[in-house]
């Protein structure tokens, strides 16, 4: 039995792989592997030969066993040590200029903007695209059959019968993501809301999901005059046109009140948009004083506190800046149409060095 113990235990040492060591297992615990034979043999035995026979042959087995265990565990570690060793990647090189990706005009804007308003002390909020219906209608004032709610043609999900939880909506606007910061962060508030939105609307100036800015500034002295200064600059800067002329029309939003559509100066000479020129109008953004009652939803007083929001569509006015004719492109994935309206990635925007070289 020795002599099979140091046999089989020196050639399991020596195993190079894990078919190697199979064949190593067949050849001694195998069903006809030596010291299964062997076992067999005990039948033949007289008692008093089995007693001592028998437990030595079940501790060769074991002992075989953990041997093979141990070095396939060993084998494994050594494999992966090996690959550790060789397929290693340097994160840090170049790509290669054919596969570079860019930015698509959608991200590009929206960090343009948010390093707009960054500079002027807003932080960017960001919430759930799925929301319940309260935040996303009843907070900001458009109560169960309010005609807004019809108009914003909504996509609710799914709810199986017998659910009677609160129903929920892909939200239609990026305000739900004001009432969520104004109910966690309180007054005084500077925010900024990007992120995709959507509403069930499918023609040549909308998709069932678009893209918005929402900003909301709340404080003890803020009014109409705060702003029409902040989306002034906000304009110019965007625009990199100085002193661009704003035209703010009184208008109607259950969430806002007084409200104002803003409207940027332009021209068309031939066809062809010029912005910041001429005496035409472009209507650009949605603004106003927050509604008392959508303070008092997020929480924060309206005795105390007053408020400006304002709302734009982030692929609206990238199509004005870039002069990209159609807003469906901007969802269908052509690579063609990607490299030609795409951004580098390494060039981020800021107000300093540029925000689009
Ligand atoms: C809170 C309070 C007020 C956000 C506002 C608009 C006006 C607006 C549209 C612009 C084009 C949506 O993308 S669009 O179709 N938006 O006209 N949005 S005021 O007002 C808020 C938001 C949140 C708590």
């Amino acid at each position: 039995m020795d002599d099979l113990k140091n046999k089989y235990l020196a050639e399991i040492a020596e195993a190079a792989d894990e078919s190697a060591l199979e064949a190593i297992r067949l050849a001694a615990v195998g069903k006809k592997g030596e010291v299964s034979l062997k076992m067999r043999e005990l039948g033949k035995m007289t008692p008093e030969e089995r007693q001592t026979a028998g437990p030595k042959l079940n501790a060769l087995k074991d002992e075989i066993n953990s041997a093979l265990a141990a070095r396939k565990a060993a084998l494994g570690d050594a494999a992966l040590e090996e690959r550790l060793r060789t397929e290693w990647l340097d994160v840090s090189l170049p790509s290669r200029p054919g596969r570079q990706g860019t930015l698509h005009p959608i991200a590009q804007v929206t960090e343009e903007v948010t390093a707009i308003f960054a500079e002027m002390g807003f932080a960017v909020a960001e919430g759930p695209r799925i929301d319940t219906d309260w935040y996303n209608f009843d907070a900001l004032n458009i109560p169960a059959h309010h005609p807004a709610r019809a108009e914003m043609d909504t996509f609710y999900m799914h709810r199986a019968e017998g659910d009677n939880r609160p129903p929920h909506v892909l939200r239609t606007h990026t305000s739900p993501v004001q009432i969520r910061t104004m109910e966690a962060k309180g007054a005084p508030l500077r925010i900024i809301c990007p992120g995709g939105v959507y509403r069930a609307d499918y023609d040549q100036t909308h998709t069932p999901m678009f893209h918005q800015i929402e900003g909301l500034a709340i404080d003890t002295d803020i009014s109409m005059a705060n702003l029409k200064w902040v989306l002034e600059e906000f304009f110019s800067a965007f625009f990199e046109i100085d002193g661009i002329k704003t035209r703010f029309r009184a208008s109607h939003f259950p969430f806002t009140e007084p409200s104002a559509e803003v409207d940027i100066q332009c021209s068309w000479v031939d066809g062809q948009l010029r912005i910041g020129e001429g005496d035409d109008w472009m209507e650009v953004l949605g603004s106003g004083m927050v509604h008392p009652k959508v303070l008092k939803a997020g929480g924060v007083d309206p005795e105390k506190y007053q408020g400006f929001a304002f709302g734009m569509g982030i692929d609206r006015i990238a199509m004005l800046k870039y002069g990209i004719p159609d807003l469906r492109a901007f969802f269908d994935s052509d690579l063609r149409w990607l490299r030609h309206y795409g951004f580098s990635a390494l060039d981020v925007p800021t107000l300093r060095a540029g925000l689009s070289r």
